[in-house]
């Protein structure tokens, strides 16, 4: 290189060059912003993806997994029960050092500096995805953080040239020296603390979700002081292809409008009563589950069900009943409605003498089939109303009880086209056959599914094939009225296509409505119909 020494005597000499002094410093500068920017990047993907799929986890696992005996006890030996924590450091100078080099490397042979990142990238996808009980999207975030960083190396190396380029060679340059430093150190610094700042905040709401799980984990809910009658045996018929009277957690249906699953140490957790009340009620985590708790099946439905749609599961829930809460905090007599909210800020809008009825068991709850609540169905506590439809009553996440009126206040779905109201309406559903299937002709067959009407409950299911005339079908036996029933009807096809319909009655004689109605204001209505072939 050779410097050009500007005349003294010139007055401000605008262009005279004068090289970078440090230019690979400043190159091992943008590979370590573009570390940092991956971290930042995969962090917050894996905090979107519920904890899971975070490489900084990964790779440390995996190298505390590989790591030769040997050099474990060296490790040891050497920070006792520092041990990971002196690892974690080794790991960060190492990638820092690595990545510093591969911004060295960008500069003089791109893209060998980006590839270094795509190589290390792909040394850590490999570390996700080998986790045991890895999901499928678990390399997502690897993925993207490595696009981020290649984006932010080869972005601020190009800054990084034109810099170089102008304090070189300034009559070629456009821009004057000074103007290119700027921008390459505005965009260098801006990155970083963007990256510093995202990475930082995901990791901490990373670290509050696993806290959140781990208490979920640890928690041993009480017996219920109070239990309905065990299942009976005749509620599960033994037909295959019919939904399971219980709906195990891991097939219970999920709507909310969360992003992402709220977490909530119990430990945290408040409830508040208050509105129309005499006294304010706080109730927390401990003081719930010391209160006698009761376990009540109660079969749970979303007004967005369609016909024969699957939006709908049964489940056992301990709780404590809500109008016993209520009790405590005095409701006043003008109000009507109960506005419950949750930490994510859905509310529900429930009418207050449902709550208050003695013979529904509203529970605040904090079990879900002899479970605590899972994450995504509410943990720690929710509500759970028989009869009526979720997004009126089924708060998740449940932090507040305000009591009020329906001319005064409105849960989250009625200002977007959904009622006031939402009683479950009477429905059933053919689980089998399924639609389209092809059967063998002249065999029996059992045409079966599940009827509900809760807290109501159902009469009887009856059947129609070819608008032949209805048949009764066999139904299972419920714990209540307030979950869904079982049905079957034996039916031997004779070649050729069939319709098969399903209608149900409930037990105050009502008939269910042929009329087809979309779920929108207030829940679907017609009969599940399904065509099948037999040959
Ligand atoms: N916090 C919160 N609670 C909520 C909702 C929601 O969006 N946010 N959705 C409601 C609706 S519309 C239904 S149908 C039920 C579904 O409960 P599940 O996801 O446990 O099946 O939760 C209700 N509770
Ligand atoms: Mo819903």
């Amino acid at each position: 290189m050779s410097t050009t020494a500007s005349p003294s005597t010139a007055p401000a000499p605008p262009a005279a060059p004068t090289p970078l002094r440090r230019p690979r410093l400043l190159a091992a500068a943008c590979g370590v912003v573009a570390i940092v920017a991956f971290l930042a990047v995969a962090e917050l993907g894996a905090l979107l993806l519920g904890g899971a799929g975070s490489p900084l986890v990964a790779v440390g696992s995996a190298v505390i997994d590989l790591a030769p005996p040997a050099a474990k006890n060296v490790m040891v030996g050497l920070f006792g029960t520092g041990d990971k924590v002196a690892l974690f450091v080794l790991m960060a100078v190492i990638t820092v050092a690595v990545s510093a080099g591969a911004g060295v490397l960008e500069r003089a042979r791109p893209p060998f500096g980006a590839l270094v990142f795509a190589v290390g990238g792909a040394l850590a996808l490999f570390a996700v995805t080998t986790r045991s009980g890895s999901g499928t999207w678990d390399g997502a975030p690897t993925v993207l953080g490595v696009a981020a960083a290649v984006v932010v190396l080869r972005v601020l190396l190009q800054k990084l040239r034109r810099w170089e380029a102008a304090a070189a060679v300034p009559s070629a340059s456009p821009r004057p020296a000074a103007t290119e430093r700027r921008v390459f150190l505005v965009w260098g610094v801006a990155t970083a603390a963007a990256a510093v700042v995202v990475g930082g905040a995901s990791r901490i709401g990373t670290a509050s979700l696993q806290a959140a799980a781990a208490a979920r984990r640890a928690i041993r809910l009480p017996a219920a002081a109070s239990r309905e009658t065990a299942v009976p045996a005749g509620a599960s018929l033994d037909v295959d292809g019919v939904t399971p009277y219980v709906t195990p957690n891991a097939d219970f249906y999920r709507i909310d409008t969360a992003l992402r699953v709220p977490s909530i140490d119990p430990a945290d957790w408040r409830l508040r009563i208050h509105g129309a009340v005499d006294r304010e009620v706080e109730l927390t985590w401990d003081e719930l589950l010391a209160l006698p708790l009761e376990e009540h099946m109660a079969t749970l439905s979303c007004v967005s069900n369609e016909v024969g749609g699957d939006l709908i599961g049964n489940a056992l829930w301990l709780g404590y009943p809500i109008r016993s809460l209520l009790a405590r905090a005095g409701v006043h007599d003008d109000a009507d409605m109960v506005l419950s909210r949750s930490i994510d800020g859905f509310s529900a809008g429930t009418p207050l003498d449902v709550l208050q009825d003695e013979d529904t068991a509203a529970l605040l709850a904090v079990g879900m089939n002899g479970d605590p609540l899972p994450p995504e169905h509410g943990f720690p506590v929710r509500m759970v109303v028989p009869g009526l439809f979720g997004y009126v009553s089924a708060t998740k996440w449940v932090t507040e009880l305000e009591v009020t009126r329906f001319a005064d206040a409105q849960g989250y779905w009625t200002p977007r086209g959904w009622s006031e109201r939402g009683p479950v309406k009477l429905e059933s559903r053919i689980d089998t056959p399924r639609g389209g299937a092809s059967l063998p002709a002249g065999e029996p067959v059992a045409i079966a599914g599940v009827a509900w009407h809760p807290h109501t409950g159902v009469k009887s299911v009856q059947v129609r094939i070819d608008d032949g005339a209805w048949q009764d079908a066999e139904l299972a036996d419920s714990v209540s009225a307030d979950t869904w029933r079982q049905w079957v009807h034996r039916w031997t096809p004779s070649a050729g296509s069939h319709r098969i319909e399903v209608r149900a009655t409930s037990a105050d004689g009502q008939v269910q409505t042929s009329v087809q109605r979309p779920p929108a204001p207030n829940g679907a209505t017609g009969w599940h119909t399904v065509q099948v072939s037999a040959g």
